[in-house]
């Protein structure tokens, strides 16, 4: 059994919007929307796994923030968490991502209505509408 975690970053800009990443795979999910991020390797702290999942997909350097209070199960054992980060270096690059797209409130939620958003990362909808609006 695999158990562990998998961090996602809701990266936001200075001016208040959202980083969207666009899934390459698995084909399910191509072209669906998701919050960056990937599995907490053994030893380390869910902000060191963020900052280097966030530097591999994106080629960011990013400040660890503040955790999304919602938590998604994946499957037993591998659950999901969200965090705030904002980026303190670098340009936000697709290495395995399909495109990204800095969203709005209202753009995000557009989003969500036209099923755009992987499936698990519609947890955080409220939370991120919330910051969106604030
Ligand atoms: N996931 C998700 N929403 C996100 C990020 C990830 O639902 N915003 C899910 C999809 C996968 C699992 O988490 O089931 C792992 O995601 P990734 O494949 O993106 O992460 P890794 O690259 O770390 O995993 P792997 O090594 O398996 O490719």
């Amino acid at each position: 059994m695999s158990g562990g975690t998998v961090v996602a970053g809701a990266i936001y800009a200075d001016d208040g919007r959202l980083l969207l990443a666009q899934r390459a795979y698995p084909p399910e999910l191509a072209g669906l929307w998701e919050l960056p991020g990937g599995k907490v390797e053994p030893g380390e702290t869910l902000d060191q796994a963020l900052v280097r999942e966030l530097c591999e997909e994106l080629n960011v350097d990013v400040r660890v923030g503040v955790r999304l209070e919602a938590s998604v199960r994946l499957k037993p054992g591998l659950d999901m968490v969200a965090v705030r980060a904002r980026i303190v270096a670098g340009i936000p690059d697709t290495t395995e991502h399909l495109d990204l797209r800095w969203v709005d409130a209202d753009m995000l939620n557009a989003m969500d209505l036209r099923g755009e958003i992987v499936p698990n990362d519609r947890a955080w909808i409220p939370e991120l509408l919330a910051d969106l609006r604030e």
